[in-house]
């Protein structure tokens, strides 16, 4: 489907690619959570991977079978996402997921296109708080897109940016609606993660801790 794929664009997913702020989406709905009187498991939380904050929301009330208006949705959520943003300010460097860095300073060396990818309406600030916007040509996230992904909207938009077309770039995501919504757009998906979450993807690596652009060339070649 691939026949020796030419890699210049690399558009990256950012929660759970890039920074693991999954577990600071966890605090902040599992406060929320207990507010409601709702359980809210680690577990439960896996279940929001690349979902939107209103599906994210809309799945917890669905734990606890509960149905609330519009406008208490909205509250909820800006409660939520204040909440979040207290706990993303503190993030450094340090929750840059292993190898990261790295590899995007080696494809930036080598020409090619970064671009991120993210359902996130937070992700600049993110970006900023652990110094990695400067390295991206281009952002996207929930604030540019109209359809969440499964939708490839977003990773569609990343290309164009990019100036590419999505047969020439790698997605690098670690949910299963964003491996869909890669596929869907015509990109090559590479998995980030547990092999049996991710089995649509074109590939599947657990990390990207040692990842290079010529290990990138042997998965997508
Ligand atoms: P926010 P990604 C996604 O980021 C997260 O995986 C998902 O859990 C979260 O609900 C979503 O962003 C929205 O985040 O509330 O910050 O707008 O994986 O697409 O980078
Ligand atoms: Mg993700």
């Amino acid at each position: 489907m691939y026949p020796s794929m030419k890699i210049s664009g690399c558009i990256f997913d950012m929660d759970g690619v890039v920074v693991d702020s999954a577990k600071h989406h966890f605090t902040a709905w599992k406060m929320l959570a207990d507010e409601l009187s709702i359980q809210f498991s680690k577990q439960d939380n896996k279940l929001l991977k690349g979902l939107s904050r209103l599906d994210s929301l809309e799945k917890i009330l669905s734990l606890g079978s509960l149905e609330l208006d519009s406008k208490t949705k909205l509250q909820l959520m800006d409660k939520k996402n204040s909440i979040y943003l207290y706990l993303v300010s503190k993030m450094g460097e340090n929750e840059i997921l292993p190898g990261v860095k790295d590899l995007i300073l080696e494809l930036r060396r080598e020409g090619i296109g970064v671009c991120l990818g993210s359902s996130s309406k937070n992700a600049t600030v993110i970006l900023k708080n652990v110094n990695l916007f400067n390295l991206f040509d281009g952002v996207v996230d929930g604030n540019h897109i109209t359809l969440s992904k499964p939708d490839p909207e977003v990773f569609l938009k990343g290309a164009e940016i990019l100036g590419l077309s999505p047969s020439e770039c790698i997605v690098f995501e670690d949910a299963a609606s964003g491996v869909e919504a890669a596929l869907s757009g015509g990109f090559f998906a590479l998995g980030i993660g547990d092999a049996s979450e991710l089995s649509s993807a074109n590939s599947v690596v657990t990390d990207l801790s040692g990842m290079t652009l010529k290990k990138l060339n042997q998965i997508t070649g």
